[in-house]
């Protein structure tokens, strides 16, 4: 009698994205573009699906959009409407540690099949107001001499801002009754059903008219664009919507060639034969009409930019071990690739991306075998056509795959880059501090490339044999006050990834008649 939540997620993800589609064209645009690739890559390299882990159906609903909420009210509320499309917090993201006043989870559901039938993600950030506050008396500081004046701005300021957030209400009444009837009920008929993902829309909508006048609103845009954006309008409206791709090359190549305004370079991995985590595109965000509010009831015209399009690729999800050669060689990129701003940084950023990330294995093989990546385990053919145990009961998993009995299968990564996603708030909000870039010759880079290779052994020493780290970090503070606002901890990624490969080698062990534990 209840509707599945993977078919609310259905609807909620198609209602918007039909909403997108009309209200911001280039979205409709870069959709029939990426449509057009995808089919291509799969008529040239057929079985490109089906060896990354996708499949058909699941593709033509994969995207993710994102939100940016204030106050941890909104956050709970979220998570509760969420909830009932089947997404769940997964992992924190603290966007601070990039300069920006926030930090983030993403909703999705965690399931293996779940993820089948949808995969459906919102990223969800809300503002960190201590941070806030700090950065916003130390921005009128610098840019005031007396410090006496100084600080009566700050107090001027943030008693705008607290009056702005004590009227804040980002819910219809609607969507807040429904979320009770959810939780008598237990779930709700295809007519409530719809009725809710029509409430819940209304919070994600973008407004023409703006929630403050418009001195404030540039006021607190130039704190942070994100300020501005966030407590400048009643709503948080979705910022972007991003579908996948095939081959996000092409896809980048083309937008540049159709005129798109798209970021300098691909974030994330270069181009590899085994794609690792995730890689992304975007156009940059658009100035759209907006009305502010004055005094006298009247209304200003003016613009806000904030909505973009944005495209992904996504690769195999890494385990910790993964992840940290990950950041130790991205980090180096952007130590040795030329600043952002060099006139051949479009040009000379991909070399040595791709030169640095050659000290990443590139192959699934390997990235099993070193513990970098994580995998689903299937039996073969000829692993279920094997009766009884007897041969194999003290088989290892990796024996049983040199012996053909049975195959692995890339884990998609679900998840979002920390990194891509400060480069998204970067090069479309322009609030991120910048790193300097070192520009190194290649003869500077094969040395570099050489002391990597040191730091890597040191690296993994750090790492058991499942590429879980010896020692587990502390959870941060920052981390907590997010767990606090939410209500509970969103859940660990790698935990996430370790479980789903776990279980399919249980249940393929099982297949295979192999009781004995073994070790993957
Ligand atoms: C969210 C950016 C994060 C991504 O793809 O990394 C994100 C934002 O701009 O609010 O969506
Ligand atoms: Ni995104």
């Amino acid at each position: 009698m209840f509707v599945h939540p993977s078919e609310i997620r259905t609807l909620l993800s198609r209602k918007k994205s039909a909403i997108y589609r009309t209200e911001v064209p280039l979205f409709q645009d870069l959709l029939d573009m990426i449509g057009s690739i995808n089919a291509t890559v799969e008529q040239e390299q057929p079985g490109t699906l089906e060896r990354i882990g996708l499949t058909k159906e699941r593709l033509t609903e994969e995207i993710h959009g994102a939100i940016r909420l204030a106050l941890p009210y909104e956050l709970q509320k979220i998570a509760e409407g969420f909830a009932i499309c089947g997404m769940y917090p997964a992992n924190y993201y603290d966007l601070t540690v990039a300069g920006m006043p926030s930090h983030a989870t993403a909703f999705r559901p965690l399931e293996r099949e779940e993820l089948a039938k949808n995969p459906y993600r919102v990223f969800t950030s809300m503002l960190k107001l201590d941070v806030l506050k700090e950065k916003m008396e130390e921005k009128i500081k610098q840019a005031t001499q007396d410090p006496q004046i100084a600080a009566e701005r700050s107090a001027e300021l943030w008693s705008k801002i607290e009056s702005i957030l004590e009227k804040r209400n980002i819910f219809t009444p609607r969507y807040l009754e429904l979320l009770d009837l959810h939780k008598q009920q237990g779930g709700f008929t295809n007519e409530q059903a719809q009725e809710f993902v029509h409430a819940f829309l209304e919070t994600f909508k973008w407004q023409r008219t703006a929630a403050v006048s418009k001195e404030l609103y540039e006021e607190l845009s130039a704190l942070y664009k994100i300020v501005g954006d966030v407590l400048g309008f009643r709503v948080p409206h979705i910022n972007h919507l991003t579908p996948v791709t095939l081959d996000i090359d092409r896809a980048h190549q083309e937008m540049k060639e159709r005129g798109m305004k798209a970021i300098k370079v691909i974030q994330g991995p270069p181009a590899r034969r085994a794609p690792v985590l995730l890689r992304q595109t975007s156009f940059r965000a658009l100035t759209e009409e907006t009305c502010f509010p004055d005094e006298n009831g009247g209304l200003i015209p003016g613009g806000h930019t904030a909505r973009f399009g944005e495209i992904e690729q996504r690769g195999v999800a890494v385990t910790p071990k993964g992840r940290a050669l990950y950041d130790l060689l991205l980090d180096a990129v952007i130590q040795a690739a030329p600043a952002e701003e060099a006139p051949h940084y479009t040009e000379r950023y991909p070399q040595v991306l791709a030169s640095i990330f050659e000290l990443y294995p590139d192959s699934y093989e390997a990235l099993r075998n070193q513990q970098l990546a994580y995998f689903y385990y299937h039996p073969t053919e000829k692993g279920r056509a094997v009766s009884t145990s007897q041969s194999m009961a003290s088989t290892s998993t990796e024996e049983l795959i040199q012996e053909g009995f049975l195959q692995t299968v890339p884990i998609t990564y679900e998840d979002f880059l920390p990194v891509s996603a400060v480069g998204i708030f970067k090069s479309n909000l322009g609030d991120m501090d910048s790193q300097q870039g070192g520009d190194y010759s290649d003869a500077q880079l094969q040395s570099i490339k050489e002391k990597l290779n040191e730091e890597i052994r040191e690296l993994y020493k750090q790492y058991d044999e499942n590429g879980n780290p010896i020692q587990e970090a502390p959870i941060s503070e920052n981390q907590r006050s997010f767990e606090q606002a939410l209500g509970q901890a969103p859940s660990n990624m790698f935990h996430a990834y370790a479980a789903l490969q776990e279980a399919s080698i249980r249940n393929a062990l099982e297949a295979l008649n192999v009781r004995k534990q073994v070790v993957a």
